[in-house]
């Protein structure tokens, strides 16, 4: 029988932000032993190495205080098209790199879904929405952009066209608490489903995910998950520039995981803003990947599915 096949794509971005380190993320992951964990889940691994990036022409159109735009769009271009050729032979894990690398994940996911005739679902498991326009953004750090450029949102002149908006109402995020003012408004004018740290403290985190998941089942769709480091809170995982304290404990994060793998409607996962520059002793490298495996199925115990 053939096995499941899972494609490790590296996307060392380090652009999408002033502080740098992100670009050893792929390596850390490595190191911390992925491949192994996700061969001994009985997935056929393939890692296809780092993808790499020229920078880009940068139109006049966009804002003067967006950081490092040439390699980022040049960075957009590659990961639109690793994302279609991977999503072709598998399950791609991204292994990045800042939040920045989900302009093309997403996007490129999205070009995938729709050649197979399924709607495009995402869940963004942050801290942040990242749903700021080269316009909105107060920093100029494109991490803080990716979906607002894959659901469509207009200013990224010189970035590669959407093709295929993710709408708005198939976007789910957990975690969140730290969301920009502009973002908040925008936001709240649409049909995302937005779960912030104060509803995962009120209903519990399996909830308001199963709602989710049961939406994407239902509707046959493909599901694109983003995992941002600061997801979690910094006591487990200080690997990341923009900690935010109040998130997601180790178990909620696990459960998220495994209650993703028992839906059986992952197609892609990126693992994003690991600076292992900041890490102790590996640690959070060491968590990510313990939480990749946990969504693509490792298990203490075997459950029946339908127990939500
Ligand atoms: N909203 C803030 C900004 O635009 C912080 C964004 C942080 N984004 C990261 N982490 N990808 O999610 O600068
Ligand atoms: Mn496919
Ligand atoms: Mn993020
Ligand atoms: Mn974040």
């Amino acid at each position: 029988m053939k096995k499941n096949s899972c494609i490790l794509v590296g996307a060392p971005v380090d652009s999408g932000k002033k502080r740098a380190g992100c670009l050893m993320g792929p390596d850390a992951y490595r190191v911390a032993g992925l491949t192994t964990a996700l061969e001994d889940l009985d997935l056929d691994v393939q890692d296809w190495g780092n993808v790499a990036a020229e920078p880009a022409d940068v139109p006049a159109s966009l804002p003067q205080h967006i950081f490092e735009p040439a390699l980022t769009i040049g960075w957009t271009t590659a990961l639109i098209d690793a994302t279609e050729r991977a999503m072709a032979e598998g399950l791609p894990v991204f292994l990045g790199g800042d939040h920045s690398l989900s302009l093309g994940t997403v996007v490129g996911a999205a070009n995938h879904a729709a050649k197979t005739g399924k709607p495009q679902f995402v869940l963004w498991l942050d801290a942040h929405t990242d749903f700021h326009t080269p316009q909105t953004t107060a920093s100029g750090n494109m991490h803080g952009t990716p979906l607002g450029y894959a659901s469509g949102r207009e200013g990224f002149g010189g970035f590669p066209e959407v093709r295929n908006p993710v709408p708005f109402g198939n976007i789910c995020f957990l975690g969140l608490r730290s969301v920009d003012p502009d973002e908040r408004l925008f936001l709240q004018d649409t049909d995302a489903l937005c779960h912030d740290m104060r509803t995962i403290d009120e209903k519990g985190i399996a909830r308001p995910l199963a709602a989710f998941l049961d939406d994407v089942a239902r509707a046959g769709g493909a599901l694109h998950v983003s995992l941002d480091v600061d997801f979690l809170d910094p006591t487990y995982a200080p690997a990341v520039g923009t900690t935010v304290p109040g998130g997601a404990t180790i178990r909620e994060a696990h459960l998220v995981m495994e209650m993703i793998c028992d839906s059986g409607l992952m197609t892609s996962l990126d693992l994003v803003e690991l600076n292992p520059h900041l890490d102790e002793r590996g640690r959070t490298a060491q968590v990510m990947v313990d939480l990749a495996a946990s969504a693509l199925g490792r298990r203490v115990f075997d459950r029946p599915t339908g127990v939500f």
